[in-house]
């Protein structure tokens, strides 16, 4: 797969570009990363890519002239047809049914914003997409983009090592992660829960699944709800919150 960036500081995007799971697939042939930076495209000798907004008001927007340009090589370096997605506080939130689509493409361009805003004549002829992280204020689109990078990343084929692939598709996929411990067996009273010590794989299973089924209903109501949940894990569930009832929590 082929990435493409356009932003005004590339230089951010080695954040996620040099360590780790990207570095990695970038380094294994699996990724290909490229950057575009609006500046160089820009016509004037001041290098502008933003200006005074129409109708007044605070900050600045980000021209349309230098990011087409820089959109359009963008494009130019992938296969036809691959999307361009703009990455704003008005997009879609991104989630993991996202990430899968998008890891099923042979690339795509991200646009990371910065200023006010981007020339909406930009976003109506060049941007199929708008995706959010969630209800907060960042400074710009970058730490946007490279929450996609990584997410999208760790989802091509031989990024991953078989043990995590796997447990991405397991029984546990939709619930929220069951609690880790490692040694030792006690910190400050709080001891390790007698089932991971007992060596008996099934009960550790058992233990694990209900509570994440257990964490899920309490912590993200929301995720459960789109769920079904087999008779199995519904009485797992049930046991669950009965034994919270009867701790008093
Ligand atoms: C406080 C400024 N806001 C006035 C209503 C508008 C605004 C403009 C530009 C807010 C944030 C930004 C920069 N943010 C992004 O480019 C961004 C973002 C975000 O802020 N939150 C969650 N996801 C994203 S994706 C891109």
């Amino acid at each position: 797969m082929h990435m493409q960036i356009v932003s005004l500081f590339p230089d951010m995007l080695d954040a996620v570009i040099d360590y780790g799971v990207v570095s990695r697939a970038v380094d294994r042939g699996l990724l290909q990363l490229g950057t575009q930076n609006p500046r160089d495209f820009a016509d004037d000798a001041h290098r502008t890519v933003d200006d005074r907004p129409y109708g007044g008001g605070p900050g600045m927007v980000m021209k349309f002239a230098p990011l087409a340009r820089a959109i359009d090589n963008a494009q130019a370096a992938l296969p036809a047809g691959c999307p361009v997605i703009a990455l704003t506080p008005q997009g879609r939130v991104f989630d993991q049914d996202l990430a899968r689509y998008y890891a099923s493409l042979p690339g795509l361009t991200l646009l990371a914003g910065r200023y006010e805003g981007i020339d909406e004549r930009l976003i109506e002829a060049k941007v199929d997409e708008e995706l959010s992280l969630g209800d907060f204020v960042l400074s710009g689109g970058e730490i946007a983009a490279m929450a996609v990078i990584d997410a999208v990343t760790r989802l091509l084929p031989g990024v991953l090592g078989d043990e995590s692939s796997a447990a991405e598709d397991s029984f546990m996929s939709g619930l929220l992660d069951y609690p880790h411990y490692t040694r030792p067996e006690e910190i400050d009273g709080r001891r390790v829960p007698d089932e991971l010590l007992s060596g008996d794989h099934a009960r550790i299973a058992r233990w694990r699944q209900q509570q994440a089924l257990g964490r899920t209903y309490v912590r993200r109501a929301d995720l459960l709800a789109r769920m079904t949940l087999s008779s199995e894990q519904q009485a797992l569930l049930d046991e669950f919150l009965q034994q919270q009832d009867a701790s008093g929590n």
